[in-house]
């Protein structure tokens, strides 16, 4: 199938560098970027742009019909730490986005989903190391509690109606092109702008709080092979779970130290850490590696070369 593809949510953290990876693979003109507002000049200037309320059915059947899309990306959430601030809002959008893109597929309008969920649909009873893919999952976040029953939607639509819907459960993502906005494992982003701009970071978790983490080429890349794996390897129709690194405040500072000496870091924990300490401290992603060949490439170390080196170009 030649892809025609909608980004929803395109201006996001991870909607910004996927918009990008996917019209260098598919060609600009084959990949619609949308928002709820205007994008960057560059995402515009690049290639198609509408503006889209994600929670719009009949304004994204539109663009669908526009452009004769056949895959969707939704993208489009509100993320931990600002859904616990307006958690009906995060429901409907987190919610709503999801079973509108999921009705298209089931209505034969488009031929493939991508829609991400996280570590958040773990909880305090997960068990927290290695967290394995079928487990306790208990979340205690309007954000987790939104992605879990996103999953079962996912495998509800799949076996119901087959529709092919695919999922990853990402860890915290960094990158330096575009900032994150809500999340709790932003402050491993926010560190290395920091870093750069002013060699001293006040984190809002401990020093302790080991999260699983990845960089954002490796995440990019994990999505877009599994949208193309062959479906007979895709075992999973709830979630993937997805896994490259995992550290704490103190390893990253100690990371960065290395390129800047003379960095320091201090510790405030704010409401965040509730979040944080509720989430596994590292997965077991044997699933995604088997069934469809994932690996990581970056660790700890290249990704805090490749963070810092862009930072002091920007
Ligand atoms: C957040 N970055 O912090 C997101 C992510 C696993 C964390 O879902 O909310």
């Amino acid at each position: 199938m030649d892809k025609r593809i909608l980004v929803l949510g395109a201006s996001g953290q991870i909607g910004t560098e996927l918009t990008q990876k996917l019209r260098e693979l598919y060609g600009n003109s084959n990949v619609v970027a949308s928002d709820i507002k205007l994008g960057t000049f560059e995402m515009m200037d690049a290639g198609p742009f509408e503006i889209i309320d994600a929670t719009d059915k009949e304004t994204i059947l539109s663009v669908i019909k526009k452009y004769q899309i056949n895959q969707v990306y939704l993208l489009a959430a509100m993320l931990s730490a600002t859904a616990e601030k307006f958690p009906q809002k995060a429901w409907n959008l987190n919610m709503n986005s999801l079973l509108a893109v999921l009705e298209l597929a089931k209505e034969k309008h488009i031929q493939q989903v991508y829609w991400p969920s996280s570590i958040a649909v773990f909880g305090p009873t997960t068990p927290k190391n290695n967290t394995p893919q079928k487990t306790i999952m208990e979340p205690t976040t309007v954000y987790g509690i939104s992605k879990l029953a996103g999953e079962f939607w996912c495998n509800y639509y799949h076996e119901k109606f087959g529709v092919d819907v695919r999922s990853l459960r990402y860890p915290g993502i960094i990158s330096w092109k575009t900032k994150p906005g809500g999340g709790t494992t932003d402050y491993a982003v926010d560190v290395y702008f920091k870093a750069v701009e002013e060699k001293i970071f006040t984190c809002f978790l401990s020093e302790n709080t080991r999260l699983p983490m990845m960089y954002m080429e490796d995440a990019v890349n994990a999505t877009i092979q599994l949208m193309e794996a062959n479906p007979a390897t895709i075992k999973i129709r709830t979630s993937y779970n997805l896994a490259a690194i995992d550290f704490t405040p103190k390893e990253i500072a100690a990371e960065i130290r290395k390129q800047i000496p003379d960095f320091t870091i201090d510790y405030a924990p704010d409401s965040r850490q509730q979040i944080a300490d509720s989430w596994p401290s590292s997965i077991d992603d044997s699933e995604a590696r088997n069934d469809w060949n994932w690996k990581h490439e970056f660790d700890l170390k290249r990704m805090t070369l490749e963070m810092l080196n862009n930072l002091e170009k920007k």
